[in-house]
């Protein structure tokens, strides 16, 4: 009986979860629609026997309470995960007193859970060759979800409400998250004449001393084992911290076919004030993690922007990152110009700069008509 109602409360707690967590669908130009998760308070997780299992989780939640302690507390227990009860190295088995323990490979809001083109395409094979009519589906298991690094701990963005959209819905506003003295949000963006995925991960030191950011930003591809790098930005398969742009596919080996779009993946753009610190993709493998580092003075703001870019070619998938990896035109629409100055991981020179100019332009003008005005008077009064 008691077992019973422990696996009763269990599957309450799950479903609860999973109610709260929404999603927003959004098709580019090329009819890509991509699935970005909101309010996320899902983790994908089971029961665990020891947390040793799971220590170098560092991006998971662990809980130790017993069921019917962790639905007593509610929402209130979660909100401690995501204040610091995330696992860490130095848990060991003996952190459990209770007889029941629980892992969770916690998700993050404004993650794309998935990307499935809405009508059939012609695909680039490995070998260069083309399949007629593919459904490709699949992109992702998880994209572009996103810690930000305390205390050698990986805290993440969730549990932070419903979010909005803007942008007549193309543009999705997360919720500001707080992290000690740091505030979070994001915004997501997929435009309707163009083929790409735009994150914003925007950061403010709201303390008094300047603040040291470790944006992690981790994912899944739906490529899994077969995941090949087809190409990156410095000419090699190798993902390094000074590529821009990287391409995978999925690989057709041991399959009859590759269903999953082409992926251009954009993590910084050239000469730009902060670069990843660190670049993770391999061969073979659907793990993604590309981390940057930064300092915010007291009240400053600083954004990391993420674009991918799924195509039903190689060659495509290539061509989109070049161009996304030096932003204009609509890769910045529904940008602030606040925002864009705040960009860190890219260099945006001739339409951010004319934007955020503009004003300093327009009062430069004015004060030269001043002086006209003011030259002619001295000339009329000689
Ligand atoms: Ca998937
Ligand atoms: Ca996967
Ligand atoms: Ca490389």
């Amino acid at each position: 009986m008691k077992r019973t109602a422990i696996v009763f409360l269990f599957c309450l707690l799950v479903s609860n979860f999973a109610f709260a967590t929404g999603e927003i669908f959004l098709v580019d130009a090329g009819g890509l629609q991509y699935d970005i998760l909101t309010d996320v308070t899902t983790s994908s997780g089971s029961t665990c026997s020891t947390w040793t299992t799971w220590s170098s989780w560092l991006t998971s939640v662990c809980w130790w309470t017993t069921w019917s302690t962790t639905l007593t507390s509610g929402t209130t227990s979660w909100t401690t995960f995501t204040s610091g009860t995330t696992c860490s190295t130095t848990w060991t088995s003996s952190s459990t007193t209770t007889s029941s323990c629980w892992w969770a490979s916690i998700m993050a809001s404004g993650q794309a859970d998935e990307a499935s083109y809405t009508h059939t395409v012609s695909a680039s094979t490995v070998g260069g060759g083309m399949v007629p009519q593919m459904h490709m589906g699949d992109a992702f298991d998880r994209y572009n979800m996103v810690s930000l690094r305390r205390n050698l701990i990986d805290v993440r963005y969730a549990y932070n409400g419903p979010a909005s959209v803007e942008a007549g819905g193309r543009q999705i506003v997360f919720p500001t998250q707080t992290f000690d003295t740091l505030e979070f949000s994001r915004k997501v963006f997929v435009p309707e004449n163009d083929e790409f995925c735009r994150w914003m991960n925007i950061v403010t030191n709201t303390g008094v001393n300047p603040e040291l950011v470790v944006l992690v930003i981790d994912g899944d591809l739906g490529s899994d084992n077969n995941t090949l790098i087809m190409d990156t930005s410095n000419g090699n398969t190798t993902a390094e911290t000074d590529d821009i742009w990287l391409v995978t596919m999925q690989d057709f080996d041991g399959k009859i076919t590759s269903h999953n779009p082409r992926l251009g993946h954009v993590i910084q753009g050239p000469d730009a004030a902060v670069g990843a610190s660190s670049v993770f993709l391999e061969n073979n493998s659907d793990q993604t993690k590309w981390e940057y580092e930064f300092v915010l003075a007291p009240g400053e703001t600083g954004i990391i922007m993420n674009f991918v870019t799924g195509q039903p070619t190689i060659e495509g998938a290539r061509q989109k990152a070049i161009l996304l990896s030096q932003p204009a035109g609509v890769a910045l629409d529904y940008m602030t110009p606040e925002e864009k100055s705040a960009v860190l991981n890219f260099q945006l020179t001739s339409d951010a700069l004319l934007t955020v100019n503009s004003a300093i332009v327009l009062a430069a003008v004015g004060v030269a008509w001043l002086a006209v005005l003011r030259r002619r008077k001295n000339c009329r009064a000689a």
